[in-house]
C-alpha cells in the first residue's frame, strides 16, 4: 500500500482528462459520494469513485450528443430487446473514451492497480446468451458510427444467475448485482409512465360520430426509466443512450391503503406489481404459458413506445413523418407486442383510421429472428393473452382478418395455406386451446425481416417462413451477425492489438477490414513469434484463474480446445465430451503412443429447467474428474469446467484459446458469434457448415478452417430416411468404447445409471445426428493435432483467421441495418 498522503490533491486546474484533474475527482467522490477516506474506503469504494469520474466526463459528451440529434430532427432507430448483456462497463468506457492511460497513471500514483480495479465490477448480466450480448454490441457501434440510436429494455434486479458446481452439479445462486449500487444508471423519475394490464374492452361513438373503442378497469403499475450512457469509440463519436424500465407499484395502491383500511394487504399488492422488472428469465428455450414473462413483454415495450411517440410529438403535431423519423427493430418476438400497441396507440389514443395506422406501423418495424428451432418460437395462448391484453387480442384478431384475406385473394382455393399462415394456431390437439403465434405477427407486422446469416435467413426463407416468403419476398433480407472489436480485442486482449497496431496502425479498430494488411506478415518471422508469444502469456494467464478459480493445474504448452456457450443439446457439448473419453481411452490403450497434449476447456449455464442440459454438465464434471486424477493422462489430456460463464470470463477466456469449438449440427445454429470472437483472438475453428461458420471459413479460407460434419441439407436427409443412431454405434468400434464406457457406470460409480438417460437418448433417437457426425469429427480433430505440431503452421493459420475477421465487426452489421433497414444516417 501507498502512503494515505497521497490521497490528497491539487485543485482542479488541468484539462478534465489529464491526470491531475481525473485524480482530483476520484478523490472528491471517494469524500464526498461515497463518503469515504483513505483509511475506510474499500477496493470497491474506489471502483465506484472511477466510476463516478469516468460517468462525469461521458455527461457533456451525452448532452451534446443528444442535442445534436435532436437539431438535426434526426431520423432515430430504437432497439427494443428482452435482453441486454453489457457485462463491465468501467474498461470499456476508458477505452473509448480514451482515458485509459491517463486515469491508470492517476490510479498508480496513490497506490491502486488499474487492472485489479476493473475486477471489482460486477457484470451486468441482463441476457442469457447470444441474443443480449448481441444487443450490446450492436449499441457499441451505433455510438461509435454516430447513429441515433437507442435501446430500450428492462432493468431486471436479478440478470443472469451465477452459477457454481457443487459435486459436478450447476447450482443457480440469485445475481444481486445492484447489491453494491450502480454507478452507471441514472434514475429518471420525471419521466415514469402509467402501464395497463387486464380490464376490459369498450366501444363507444365519439363526439365526431365516430366508432372508438377504448380499454378500461385496468390495473396499473408504472414504468420507472434508468438511463445509461453508450459511449462510442474515439474523440468524435456519441454518446447514446440505453434506456431501462423498472416496474414500481402506482399511486392507487397507496390509494387503496387510505381507502380500504386494508393496509398488510395493498402493501402485498404494491410487491406483486414491482416483481414484474425483478428477474430475467433464465432460458433461452420456450418457456410455455408464464404469465410473468408476457406481462414483462408488454411493459417494456408500453413504456418504450410512450416515450418514443412521445419523443416525435415533442416536434410535431401529426403522425405523417412518423416512419420517417422513427425505425424500431425487433430482436427477436420478445418485443412483438410493440406491433398492436403502436397500432392501439395511433388508433384509440390519437384517433388515426386504421389503414394509416397499419401503413405507419409496418414501415416502423424491423423483426430479427434468431432461431429456426420449433420449440424456441415464442407462441401464447389466446386466453392468457385476452385476460392480461384484451385490446391488444381484438387488434391482432383484426390484423389476421385482414391478412388472411390478402392471402386469400393471392392464392385463391389454397386453404391450407391460410391455415398454416394464421397468427392463430387453432391445431385441434392443444388442451391449452389457441395460440397466437408471435413470429408470424412479427413478420405481417414489419416491413423488413431478416436471419442472422446467410445460411440461417436461407432456411428461413425455404423452412420456418416458406408461406411468408413466398407472399413477400422483398421482405427478407440478411443481416449477418458481428461482435464489437473494441471489447473483444482492443480491451480484453491488449498486447495482441498492440502487436497489430504496431504493423498496420490503429485504423482497424473502427474499420476493422483493415486487419487484412496482417497478410503481408505471415511470412514475418517477428511478427508471427511475437503472435505466438501473446498466446503463450495469455494461455499463462488463463492457467493462473484455473488455479485459483479451480485449484487445477494446467500446462499453457498444451491446446487450449474452447467450448464456451450455453449449454443445449443442439450445440454438442456432448459430442466433444466422447471425443475427450475416446482420446482418454486411446492413452489407457496405448500410454506411450504420442499426442499433443490438450487441455480442454468449458464454460457453460444451462437453463435450471432443462435436466439434460443440467445432467451434461454433470457428465463433464464427472469425466474430469476421472481424467484429472489419473497419472498417465499427466502432460497428455486435462478437463476444466470454468463455472459461472459469463463476459467478464469470456473475456479472459477467448485471448488464450487455441481451438474453437463451434459443433453445432448444420441447420440449428441460427448464426453464433463466440465463434468469431475466438476467431478475432487467433483461435482456429473445429466446426460444421452452420450458422456464421460457413461464413468465416468463406472469408478465411478451407485451408484455414477444421471443417467436419453433415451438411444442413444432409442432416434433414438423415431423419427424412429413417436415421438410425444405432447402426452408427455398431459399425464403429472407437464409438461403441465410448458409449459403452459411459454406459458401464464408469464415471459415476456410486450411480452407474446416471448418465442412462443420455446414452438412451443418442441410441434411440439422437436428433442431433452425435452419432452420424462423430467418425468425422474425430477425424477432423486428428488434423487438428497433427497441425498444432507444427507451431509455425499453426500460428500462420491463427494469423490468417485474424487478418481475415473484418466482415465480423458489428460496426458492419450495423452500417448495413442502417442502411437497408432503417434508413437512418449517421449524425457525426
Ligand atoms: C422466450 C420465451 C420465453 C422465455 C425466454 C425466451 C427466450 C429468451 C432468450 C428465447 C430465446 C432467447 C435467446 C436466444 C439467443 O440467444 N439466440 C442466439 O442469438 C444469437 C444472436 O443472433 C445467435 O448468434 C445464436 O445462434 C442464437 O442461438
Amino acid at each position: 500500500m501507498r502512503p494515505a498522503s497521497r490521497l490528497t490533491f491539487p485543485a482542479r486546474t488541468a484539462a478534465p482528462n489529464e491526470v491531475a484533474a481525473i485524480l482530483h475527482s476520484f478523490t472528491d467522490h471517494l469524500l464526498y459520494s461515497l463518503a469515504k477516506d483513505q483509511y475506510s474506503a474499500t477496493m470497491h469504494d474506489k471502483f465506484m469513485a472511477l466510476a463516478l469520474t469516468v460517468r462525469e466526463r461521458l455527461t457533456e459528451r451525452w448532452i451534446a450528443t443528444q442535442q445534436r440529434y435532436y437539431k438535426k430532427d434526426a431520423k432515430r432507430v430504437y432497439y427494443l430487446s428482452a435482453e441486454f448483456l453489457l457485462g463491465r462497463a468501467l474498461g470499456n468506457n476508458l477505452i473509448n473514451l480514451g482515458v485509459l492511460e491517463a486515469c491508470r497513471e492517476a490510479m498508480r500514483m496513490v497506490g491502486i492497480d488499474l487492472d485489479a480495479l476493473l475486477e471489482e465490477e460486477i457484470d451486468a448480466g441482463l441476457g442469457n446468451g447470444g441474443l443480449g450480448r448481441l444487443a450490446a454490441c450492436f449499441l457499441d457501434s451505433m455510438a461509435t458510427l454516430n447513429i441515433p440510436g437507442y435501446g430500450y429494455g428492462i432493468r431486471y434486479e436479478f440478470g443472469m444467475f451465477d452459477q457454481e458446481i457443487k459435486d459436478g452439479h450447476q447450482v443457480e445462486k440469485p445475481d444481486e448485482w445492484l447489491r453494491f449500487g450502480n454507478p452507471w444508471e441514472l434514475p429518471r423519475p420525471e419521466y415514469a409512465l402509467p402501464v395497463h394490464f387486464g380490464g376490459r374492452v369498450e366501444e363507444f361513438t365519439d363526439e365526431d360520430g365516430k366508432h372508438r373503442v377504448r380499454w378500461t378497469d385496468t390495473d396499473q403499475v408504472i414504468g420507472m426509466p434508468y438511463d445509461m450512457p453508450i459511449a462510442g469509440f474515439g474523440p468524435t463519436s456519441s454518446v447514446n443512450t440505453l434506456r431501462l424500465w423498472r416496474a414500481r407499484a402506482s399511486a392507487e395502491f397507496d390509494l387503496r391503503v387510505f381507502n380500504d383500511g386494508d393496509y398488510e394487504k395493498a402493501v402485498l399488492d404494491k410487491n406483486r406489481s414491482e416483481t414484474i422488472s425483478k428477474v430475467l428469465y433464465p432460458s433461452d428455450l420456450k418457456v410455455f404459458g408464464k404469465e410473468l414473462r408476457l406481462k414483462q413483454q408488454y411493459f417494456f415495450v408500453a413504456c418504450s413506445l410512450y416515450d418514443i411517440v412521445r419523443r416525435y410529438l415533442s416536434v410535431r403535431n401529426t403522425f405523417e413523418a412518423f416512419a420517417d423519423k422513427v425505425s424500431i427493430q425487433l430482436n427477436d418476438t420478445h418485443p412483438a407486442v410493440a406491433i398492436p400497441e403502436l397500432m392501439r396507440l395511433f388508433i384509440d389514443v390519437n384517433g388515426l383510421p386504421w389503414d394509416q395506422a397499419w401503413e405507419l406501423t409496418t414501415r416502423t418495424f424491423g423483426y430479427t429472428n434468431h432461431t429456426l428451432l420449433a420449440e424456441a418460437l415464442e407462441t401464447w395462448p389466446v386466453t392468457l393473452f385476452g385476460r392480461l391484453l384484451p385490446r391488444h387480442l381484438t387488434i391482432i384478431y383484426e390484423i389476421n382478418r385482414r391478412f388472411l384475406r390478402q392471402v386469400m385473394s393471392r392464392f385463391p382455393f389454397d386453404e391450407a395455406r391460410v391455415a398454416r399462415m394464421s397468427l392463430i394456431d387453432e391445431s385441434p390437439g392443444d388442451p391449452a386451446g389457441k395460440r397466437i403465434r408471435m413470429a408470424y405477427l412479427a413478420v405481417v407486422g414489419s416491413h423488413a425481416v431478416n436471419g442472422v446469416a446467410a445460411l440461417h435467413t436461407e432456411l428461413l426463407k425455404a423452412d420456418l417462413l416458406r408461406d411468408f416468403h413466398e407472399m413477400w419476398p422483398e421482405r427478407f433480407n440478411n443481416k449477418t451477425n458481428g461482435v464489437t472489436p473494441r471489447r473483444w480485442l482492443l480491451a480484453s486482449n491488449p498486447k495482441l492489438a498492440e502487436a497489430i497496431t504496431g504493423r498496420i496502425g490503429d485504423g482497424w479498430i473502427t474499420n476493422l477490414s483493415e486487419l487484412h494488411r496482417l497478410q503481408h506478415f505471415l511470412d514475418d518471422a517477428e511478427f508471427l513469434a511475437e503472435v505466438r508469444a501473446i498466446k503463450a502469456a495469455n494461455k499463462k494467464a488463463l492457467a493462473n484463474y484455473i488455479l485459483t478459480a479451480n485449484n487445477l493445474v494446467v500446462d499453457p504448452a498444451s491446446l487450449y480446445d474452447v467450448q464456451v456457450k450455453r449449454l443445449h443439446e443442439y450445440k454438442r457439448q456432448l459430442l466433444n465430451v466422447l471425443h475427450i473419453i475416446a482420446l482418454y481411452l486411446r492413452v489407457k490403450r496405448d500410454p506411450e503412443a504420442p499426442m499433443v497434449p490438450r487441455t480442454f476447456l468449458f464454460g457453460a449455464k444451462a437453463a435450471p429447467a432443462y435436466s439434460t442440459a443440467k445432467l451434461i454438465i454433470k457428465l463433464i464434471n464427472a469425466v474430469a474428474e476421472v481424467v484429472n486424477a489419473d497419472p498417465q493422462m499427466e502432460g497428455r489430456l486435462k478437463v476444466v469446467f470454468l463455472a459461472n460463464y459469463r463476459v467478464s470470463l469470456a473475456e479472459r477466456i477467448f485471448p488464450a484459446s487455441d481451438l474453437s469449438e463451434q459443433i453445432s449440427t448444420a441447420g440449428k445454429e441460427a448464426s453464433g458469434t463466440g465463434n468469431m470472437k475466438l476467431a478475432l483472438n487467433g483461435a482456429l475453428t473445429i466446426g460444421t457448415l452452420d450458422g456464421a461458420n460457413v461464413e468465416m471459413r468463406e472469408e478465411v479460407g478451407a485451408d484455414n478452417f477444421f471443417l467436419f460434419g453433415l451438411t444442413a441439407a444432409e442432416v434433414m436427409a438423415l431423419h427424412k430416411n429413417g436415421y438410425r443412431p444405432r447402426d452408427y454405434y455398431e459399425r464403429n468400434a472407437e464409438l461403441k468404447s465410448v458409449i459403452d464406457l459411459i454406459s458401464s457406470g464408469f464415471f459415476s460409480p456410486d450411480h452407474p445409471e446416471l448418465f442412462r438417460s443420455l446414452i438412451q437418448g443418442l441410441l434411440d433417437h439422437d436428433p442431433y445426428a452425435l452419432l452420424a457426425d462423430f467418425e468425422s469429427y474425430v477425424e477432423c480433430q486428428k488434423r487438428v493435432s497433427e497441425t498444432y505440431l507444427d507451431q509455425d503452421r499453426w500460428t500462420r493459420m491463427a494469423v490468417m483467421n485474424i487478418a481475415r475477421m473484418g466482415k465480423f465487426s458489428s460496426d458492419r452489421t450495423i452500417a448495413e441495418y442502417a442502411r437497408e433497414i432503417w434508413g437512418t444516417l449517421a449524425v457525426p
